[in-house]
C-alpha cells in the first residue's frame, strides 16, 4: 500500500495526511490493450499456428499481467526525469516514446507466455491460467511449435524498437530462462540444497526477464547507466521476492487458496528455501522429502548445505 499512498502537505490545516491512489489505475487502460494488440502479433497464414500462439491472449486467460503492469509504471517512473533527449544510440527520444514502451511490455508478455507454455510441456502440466495447458489441449508438438512462433514475433518487434542494447537485454533474459529450467532440473543433492544454489536458480527462471525488460525500459527513456542499473536491481528484486513468496505459499497455502495442489514443489522433488528452512524446524519433513518421489532428497546433505 504503500505504493499508492502520497503523503501531502496541506497549507491550511498544517497536517500530514495521506491520500490513496492506486498505482495500477495508472496503466489500466494500457494494460486493458494488451490482448487485443498480442493477438495481432502473432497472426500466421498458418491458422492452426495462430490459434496455438494466441491461447493466452482471450479473455479470461490473460493471466495477471504482472510484468507488463510492473514495466509500464517504472517506464511511469523513468520518463519523468530523463535526461536526454536522445538514447544512447543516437535514436530520438520522439513522442513514440510511450508507444516504444508499451510494445517493450507486449513483447515481454510474449516471452513469457512462450515459456509458460514450454515450461508445461517439459512439467507435463494439464492446466494453466485455470484452464487446460496449451500441451494438454492441442498436443506437445503444437504447444512447442506456438511457443517458437511467439519468440521469433517477439524479435520482429523488438527489432523495429531500432536498439540493439534493447535486443540483447531481451536475448540475454531468454538465455537466463533457459539456464534456470536447466538448473532445476539438476540431480544432485549438493545443488539442490544449496540456498545459493536456489537463488542463483531463481534469478535465472523467475526474476532476469523482469530485471533485463525493466533495464531495457530505462534504455528506451535514455536513462543514465547509473538509472538504469537501479531499473534493472527493482525488477531483479521484485521478481526475487515474487517467486519466493510463490514458494512459501506452494509450503503453507491449501489446495483451495492456491487453485493448485499444495506442496507441488515437493511433489516434484524440487527443494525450495522455505523447505530447506522448513526442514531444521520440522524433521518429520526427512521421510516426506526422502521416500516416495520420483527424485528424492537427501536431507543429510540439505542440513549440510543449509
Ligand atoms: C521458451 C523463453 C523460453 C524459455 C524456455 C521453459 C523455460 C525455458 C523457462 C520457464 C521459466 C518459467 C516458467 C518461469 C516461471 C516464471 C513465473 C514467474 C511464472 C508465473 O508467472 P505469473 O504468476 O503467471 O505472473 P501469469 O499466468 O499470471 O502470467
Amino acid at each position: 500500500s504503500w505504493l499508492g499512498s502520497r503523503h501531502c502537505f496541506h497549507h491550511q490545516s498544517s497536517s500530514l495526511v495521506e491520500e490513496q491512489l492506486d498505482p495500477f489505475s495508472l496503466v489500466a487502460d494500457e494494460v486493458s490493450l494488451l490482448a487485443d494488440r498480442l493477438r495481432t502479433m502473432v497472426v500466421s497464414e498458418v491458422p492452426e499456428l495462430s490459434s496455438a500462439a494466441e491461447y493466452f491472449f482471450k479473455l479470461g486467460v490473460e493471466g495477471k499481467r504482472t510484468c507488463p503492469t510492473v514495466l509500464l509504471l517504472i517506464a511511469t517512473a523513468l520518463n519523468v526525469s530523463r535526461p536526454e533527449a536522445y538514447d544512447g544510440l543516437g535514436n530520438a527520444l520522439t513522442t513514440d516514446l510511450r508507444a516504444r514502451q508499451q510494445s517493450l511490455a507486449e513483447i515481454t508478455e510474449m516471452i513469457h507466455v512462450a515459456s509458460l507454455i514450454h515450461d508445461d510441456i517439459l512439467d507435463d502440466a494439464e492446466t494453466r491460467r485455470g484452464i487446460g495447458s496449451l500441451n494438454f489441449v492441442m498436443g506437445s508438438k503444437m504447444a512447442v511449435l506456438a511457443g517458437d512462433l511467439l519468440l521469433s514475433r517477439a524479435f520482429v518487434a523488438l527489432a523495429s524498437l531500432n536498439n540493439s542494447e534493447v535486443v540483447s537485454l531481451l536475448a540475454t533474459a531468454i538465455e537466463h530462462l533457459v539456464k534456470g529450467e536447466t538448473m532445476q532440473m539438476s540431480t544432485t543433492s549438493e545443488q539442490r540444497c544449496s540456498f545459493e544454489y536456489y537463488m542463483q536458480k531463481t534469478y535465472y527462471k523467475t526474476a532476469a526477464l523482469l530485471s533485463n525488460s525493466c533495464k531495457a525500459m530505462a534504455h528506451l527513456a535514455g536513462q543514465t547507466p547509473e538509472v538504469s542499473m537501479l531499473a534493472y536491481e527493482y525488477g531483479k528484486n521484485l521478481g526475487l521476492a515474487y517467486q519466493l513468496i510463490d514458494d512459501i505459499l506452494d509450503f503453507t497455502g491449501t489446495s483451495s487458496s492456491l487453485g493448485k495442489g499444495s506442496l507441488s514443489d515437493i511433489r516434484h522433488g524440487i527443494v525450495t528455501a522455505p523447505i530447506l528452512f522448513a526442514l531444521e524446524e520440522f524433521p518429520q519433513l526427512r521421510d516426506v522429502l526422502e521416500q516416495g518421489f520420483d527424485n528424492p532428497i537427501n536431507v543429510d546433505i540439505a542440513l549440510e548445505y543449509l
